[in-house]
């Protein structure tokens, strides 16, 4: 007998030059919900209408995992097919009124995606196509319509009953239940439609805003977790009121509502007037929350609050557009953070911290298998797409256009954008031409085609500076030149207009006022680049400079720039721009880890003697925030070294970065001791970027402090970090100190994790981070994995919600020396999970698929090993489209 299975057929590919006008509208929606856990009735009434100016064609409803009972057209029983998982309908007059009636079971349905139960709770999630397993629709975001919805159900069970838009009627039925019937008076797509149903309390608060409307706001949340709610309160009032004093967006609804739930496959989803959110970015108080989540919870519910604007009144045409509104509303997330930061060195910080994620996620991701454009051209699963080129560079394209508009031209740009195209679902094209119509004359309308490219080509350019000072002309000449690598499908690339913000240090002397092209002498200029190579003239240039580029990091780009170590140290020391010190720094420490890497460097102490003494005086300043010098004395991750690199060995990398530790460790165990007494606080927790700031500077001396214990056989530091672990005044500080005492696989780590679960064992966030905490710790001797596998066998273990298996699996593959093992044993752990997972949420599943994106820049024997378990995930039987498209491409680069 012969048993070949067919390799599964790869998923049908999508491609943005198909893109048509839907063949009907749906004006109106009335839906009602009869609310049960296993099955849910759900009756739809709409109002159709033919689209004059596409064809006569059937109409095709998309569906999935749907009973389908009844369908009507104009209360008349029709005939209608399937074709796979749409419901076609044909014969149909211009207009008229569709009535479907269908179940579902939401306790089954384990992908989290349309109507599903959490803690006896009922949720939905729709974007991007979760809207077809409620009801047959048109699911496109170009396809807007009014809703209705009324909810019936068990009183006791399911109180509380919620929808988008305003409550209009409510009340007690039969057999112990009740209604509530909601309007949304804002046409919108389906994506942003939601439904809550269950026990639930809610923290409230009534504003008057600037410009005197009144509002409720409200957080929902299990009724134990209300003393959680008031920091998520305080950033959705500072977000209304931001948004309307910076670009004057007010709130548009009576009543905002968010609610937050434990079983969530994302951060968090903007849905019309009732965001729904996971709970990571809603609940903290000072002893279950560190200044990380604190920080992660204000601009989450800023970056909701704003699609308000950014993706609700203004939404996507299709999904290719996704960077319309994710793009933009990261950017507005990231300046709001950046303006309650207020000082400059806080927002420094902040700018620091969303270029690490950028350069060590997103540039990986733009020199892998699954580069792709910011505005996408094809794809198989759009949950796919959610990426961080989408979200993050599309930022940076965002700030791009402030930076060549200024801030005055890039708020008329997109107040010009709203006059155009609020209540319409567009395009990025549309985006770009209302920034550049509403400043005729700027650089950015002089090169707007060209400057589109950065929604059409993926890579990250690379930009080559050389200068060259003549000291009698007192004059700099600087050469830009710019490349992009070839990514899939994408083998030449046209060149970027990239704003090279620049200023010139004199060493001993600062930033230099100079000119430009003979204009008004600045100590700063933005250089645009358009060519692929470009001259720029900078005069009065009194002293030999070093050239400061790139400030701010003005451009999604990789800067190539011969500095010696000199330059860089004064760069590090005097560069105005805090951007660009921390930046000086870092390259100063990358090159000598890469050298020790590479074989060339001394692994015993891969820093050279002046590197430390610049941090040493770096940490020492006086003039410097805590929470900057924590930046400056952080060394670059494994994985951005990993890569510069052209054949990864991740074990190298380690043992090369842990050995920098330890010498910064040892090299500077006064100043760390220092530190961590004069930035330890004992008074009342508060999350502001000052003591936050003391807090990551104490907490990282104390992990340098407990490591260099591990040589030093000193017991007096672990003995400090352990008293902390039990007194600690609030989660940042009791995880810092139980974090040291575990990477540095101290002997007090077992007690310190013990009494840490004890003491939250009901906290369900907090035992995300006991887990986290150990599967990210340093591997010593290959024993990570055993820890993890020993984790996964747990009675709080449950690989079903998303945050406890990101919290342990995906906290594994992102622990480079652990997953990446010379025996492979790391990676059949991620299949053997990835497949598991797969079966019942492929969402998560092709999340924890990309953990191999880079197996072709691996070093032997890891490649072939990965290589191997990549392929033996493609053979797999059922795999969902989700994980297969992930897999395939990465076999295929
Ligand atoms: N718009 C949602 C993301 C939905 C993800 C669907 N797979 C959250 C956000 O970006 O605000
Ligand atoms: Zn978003």
């Amino acid at each position: 007998m012969f048993h070949a299975r067919d390799a599964q057929a790869s998923p049908p590919v999508i491609r943005r030059e198909d893109y048509a006008p839907p063949a009907y509208w749906i004006d109106t929606v009335d839906l009602s919900f009869d609310l049960d856990p296993t099955k849910t009735r759900v009756l739809n009434r709409m109002r159709v209408r033919r689209n004059a100016e596409q064809p006569p064609q059937p109409l095709r409803l998309d569906g999935d995992e749907l009973n389908l009972a009844r369908v009507l057209v104009n209360g008349q029983g029709t005939s209608f097919k399937m074709d796979g998982d749409q419901l076609v309908l044909d014969g149909l007059p211009d207009e008229f009124d569709l009535e479907i009636f269908t179940t579902c079971n939401p306790e089954k349905n384990t992908k989290l995606m349309g109507l599903y139960l959490s803690q006896d709770t009922f949720f939905t999630q729709c974007e991007a196509e979760g809207f077809r397993r409620i009801t047959y629709f048109l699911d496109r975001p170009d396809v807007m319509a009014s809703f209705s919805v009324t909810l019936r159900a068990d009183r006791k069970r399911f109180p509380v009953l919620l929808s988008n838009g305003n409550l209009v009627e409510q009340g007690v039925l039969e057999d112990g239940r009740h209604f509530a019937k909601w309007v949304d008076p804002h046409r919108k797509p389906c994506y942003l439609f939601a439904i809550v149903a269950g026990c639930l309390a809610a923290r409230e608060q009534r504003i008057v805003t600037e410009s005197g409307s009144e509002h409720l706001l409200q957080i929902y949340v299990r009724p134990g977790d209300l003393d959680k709610t008031e920091h998520a309160m305080q950033s959705l009032m500072h977000s209304v009121a931001w948004d309307e004093a910076r670009f004057g967006l007010k709130l548009d609804l009576e009543r905002f509502m968010v609610v937050a739930t434990s079983d969530f496959n994302m951060g968090a989803m903007e849905n019309k007037g009732l965001n729904i959110f996971n709970t990571k970015y809603v609940l903290a108080s000072p002893a279950t929350a560190t200044d990380v989540d604190f920080d992660g919870i204000e601009s989450v519910i800023g970056h909701e609050y704003f699609h308000n604007w950014t993706g609700n009144r203004v939404t996507c045409r299709d999904w290719f557009q996704l960077s319309l509104k994710e793009g933009l509303t990261v950017f507005r997330d990231q300046e709001f953070s950046m303006d309650l930061a207020r000082t400059a060195s806080a927002r420094a910080v902040k700018r620091i911290e969303d270029v690490r994620v950028l350069r060590t996620v997103q540039f990986p991701e733009d020199a892998g298998p699954m580069a792709h454009p910011v505005r996408p051209d094809q794809y198989a699963e759009i949950n796919n797409f959610y990426t961080v080129t989408v979200y993050e560079k599309g930022a940076e394209v965002v700030r791009m256009y402030q930076t060549l508009l200024g801030r005055e031209g890039f708020a008329k740009g997109l107040a010009l954008y709203f006059e155009r195209h609020d209540g319409q679902a567009v395009t990025c094209d549309d985006f770009a031409q209302a920034m550049s119509d509403a400043n005729p004359g700027s650089t950015l309308a002089l090169h707007l085609d060209q400057f589109k490219r950065w929604y059409s080509q993926a890579g990250t350019p690379r930009v080559t500076a050389v200068g060259q000072y003549d000291a009698e002309g007192q004059r700099y000449t600087l050469t830009l030149s710019q490349t992009c690598p070839a990514t899939p499908g994408q083998a030449e690339k046209q060149p970027f207009v990239i704003p090279v913000i620049a200023g010139l240090v004199a060493p001993g002397q600062g930033d230099l006022a100079v000119s430009l092209h003979g204009g008004e002498p600045a100590t700063a200029h933005t250089l645009v680049l358009t060519e692929p190579s470009q001259q720029f003239v900078f005069e009065r240039v009194t002293a030999e400079p070093v050239p400061s580029l790139l400030r701010g990091f003005s451009a999604p780009v990789v800067l190539n720039q011969d500095l010696s170590d000199a330059e860089l140290l004064a760069l590090l020391a005097q560069d105005s721009d805090p951007f660009n010190a921390w930046e000086a720094g870092q390259r100063l420490l990358m090159r000598q880890l890469l050298a020790a890497v590479t074989g060339a460097g001394d692994l015993a102490a891969p820093l050279q003697a002046d590197a430390v003494a610049a941090l040493r005086s770096t940490l020492r300043r006086s003039d410097l925030d805590a929470a900057f010098k924590a930046l400056v004395l952080t060394l670059p991750t494994e994985s951005y070294l990993a890569e510069q690199l052209a054949d990864v060995d991740p074990q190298r990398v380690h043992a090369v970065r842990e050995a920098a530790r330890r010498q910064l460790a040892r090299d500077l165990a006064a100043d760390w001791a220092w530190a961590f007494d004069e930035h330890e606080d004992n008074g009342s927790y508060r999350p502001d970027p000052v003591s936050s700031g003391r807090r990551s500077l104490a907490g990282l001396a104390l992990g340098m402090l407990v490591e260099l214990a591990r040589e030093t056989g000193d017991s007096v530091w672990p003995g400090k970090a352990y008293q902390r672990t039990k007194d600690a005044g609030n989660m940042t500080d009791r995880y810092a100190a139980t974090a040291a005492l575990v990477n540095a696989g101290h002997a007090l780590a077992q007690p310190a994790l013990t009494r840490f679960h004890d003491l939250f064992a009901d906290d369900a966030l907090v035992i995300d981070k006991w887990f986290a905490l150990q599967a990210a710790a340093p591997d010593r001797g290959g024993d990570a994995l055993g820890r993890v596998e020993a984790l996964l066998r747990h009675p709080d273990f449950n690989a079903r919600n998303p945050n406890r298996a990101r919290s342990l699996i995906f906290s594994f593959t992102g622990n480079p020396a652990a997953f990446h093992r010379t025996d492979g044993a790391g990676y059949t752990f991620w299949r053997e999970q990835l497949l598991a997972i797969d079966a019942f949420n492929p969402q998560v599943a092709a999340r924890l698929a990309r953990a191999l994106d880079r197996w072709k820049k691996l070093a032997e024997p890891y490649r072939s090993a990965a290589h191997g378990e990549l392929q033996k995930v493609a053979a797999h039987p059922s795999l969902s489209k989700d994980v297969r498209e992930i897999v395939e491409k990465a076999l295929a680069a």
